[in-house]
């Protein structure tokens, strides 16, 4: 009785290990690190709702395999970031790392990238330098430079000749001030100030005051996605919109997460960026749609980065039949697919995405405020990489 009881167990313990071998070899993982709480918490939530909303339309099938996504929160703390994805990389044996919401976070996870010859897929961070710090990264997201130049074009060629620029002081910050000011200089206009403030819990009152002391024709903005909404309270209470300063910048300070609430100070502000949730395509209305239908929240350009960094590692996949590494990462390079934003391009020299920049204005339609792009810039590339 007993050794037959000891048999029993054996034998079902032995099926329970087969079960689990058979169910590593058909599972690849990616890992997925993301500020889901902290400052840029709002990063993390439209990330990990766009990957949810891929796998909901996709299957959790790639390449014949199962696709286990595993998402850590970072809370965007650099050495978190790399802590975790070394757990992920050695312990869990993902076939890909992805997310990285903010530069810093992103850079301090390069070096694990190339180590360990793991694809890293960033979806979020635009410093341009962030692809040249390991060959095994791509990029999903935008960059800073391929951004501001659109406004440096813009600007002077609608009468506004002096600009402010104020941005946040890190590398994104410091791409978008220097490919913005480079150009719009070009194109005959004048930088009066270049003022910065710091990525943590910046205080906009004492820039906002020499802004106003500049006169400027306008003030150009770049602020991580997340600080947009505080940016623009203050920018309306200090009454520079009523002074006549016009507001202009990247994208990131009219953040579709949070636009809807910044209410009229917001009105007209103009913008280039590479994702409005109001682009019109078919492929962009169902993606809002069911975005919204899923999460009661609108999709922001972070949202986007996510959910075509999820379609770059499927596609990948696909080609490799699960399989990792350099393979990998090569099925990733020259990838074209249509994103809700438009036709993008994986450059297979820089591995940095190519995409359309569009200018934008923001108006009231149906009582909502929306980021609607009015003029286009194809196929841009990353102006950081043309040297
Ligand atoms: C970065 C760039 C982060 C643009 C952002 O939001 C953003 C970055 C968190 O590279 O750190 O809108």
């Amino acid at each position: 009785m007993n050794r037959r009881h000891h048999l029993l167990t054996l034998a079902a313990s032995t099926l329970v290990l087969a079960a689990g071998s058979a169910q590593a070899q058909d599972t690849v993982k990616i890992g997925v690190l993301l500020p889901m709480t902290g400052q840029s918490a709002s990063t993390g939530k439209q990330i990990a709702a766009a990957i949810a909303l891929f796998q909901a339309q996709n299957g959790k099938k790639a390449g014949g395999k199962n696709v286990e996504v595993i998402i850590k929160d970072d809370a965007g703390v650099a050495d978190n970031t790399r802590r975790l994805a070394q757990e992920l990389v050695v312990n869990d044996k993902v076939v890909a790392l992805a997310g990285f919401g903010l530069t810093p976070l992103a850079l301090a996870t390069a070096p694990i990238a190339t180590q360990s010859k793991t694809p890293m897929v960033v979806m979020a961070a635009a410093t341009s330098s962030i692809t040249e710090a390991s060959p095994f990264i791509t990029r999903t997201s935008f960059t800073l430079p391929q951004a501001a130049v659109g406004m440096g074009e813009w600007a002077p060629k609608n009468g506004i000749k002096k600009v402010v620029s104020l941005v946040a002081d890190y590398g994104p910050g410091n791409d978008a001030e220097k490919y913005f000011t480079d150009r719009i200089q070009l194109n005959g206009g004048q930088v009066l100030e270049k003022l910065r403030t710091p990525l943590r819990s910046p205080d906009f009152a004492p820039v906002l005051q020499k802004v106003r002391d500049a006169k400027p024709d306008a003030l150009f903005v770049f602020l991580p996605s997340g600080q947009g909404a505080q940016f623009m309270k203050q920018f309306g209470e200090r009454g520079l919109d009523k002074a006549g300063i016009r507001l202009i910048g990247t994208g990131d300070i009219t953040d579709d997460d949070q636009l809807n609430d910044m209410g009229d100070v917001a009105l007209g502000v103009v913008t280039t960026h590479h994702y409005s949730a109001s682009h019109n395509s078919p492929m962009n209305k169902k993606f809002v749609a069911d975005f919204q239908a899923a999460n009661k929240f609108r999709p922001n350009f972070m949202a986007v980065g996510g959910w075509d960094g999820m379609r770059l590692i499927y596609n990948a996949l696909n080609t490799t039949k699960g399989a990792g590494g350099e393979a990998l990462l090569a099925a990733m390079k020259g990838q074209i697919f249509e994103s809700p934003r438009g036709q993008v391009l994986i450059d297979g020299q820089t591995r940095e995405i190519v995409q359309d920049i569009h200018t934008r204005k923001v108006e009231k339609k149906d009582g909502q405020l929306w980021n609607v792009e009015f003029d286009v810039q194809k196929a841009v590339k990353d102006p950081g990489k043309v040297k």
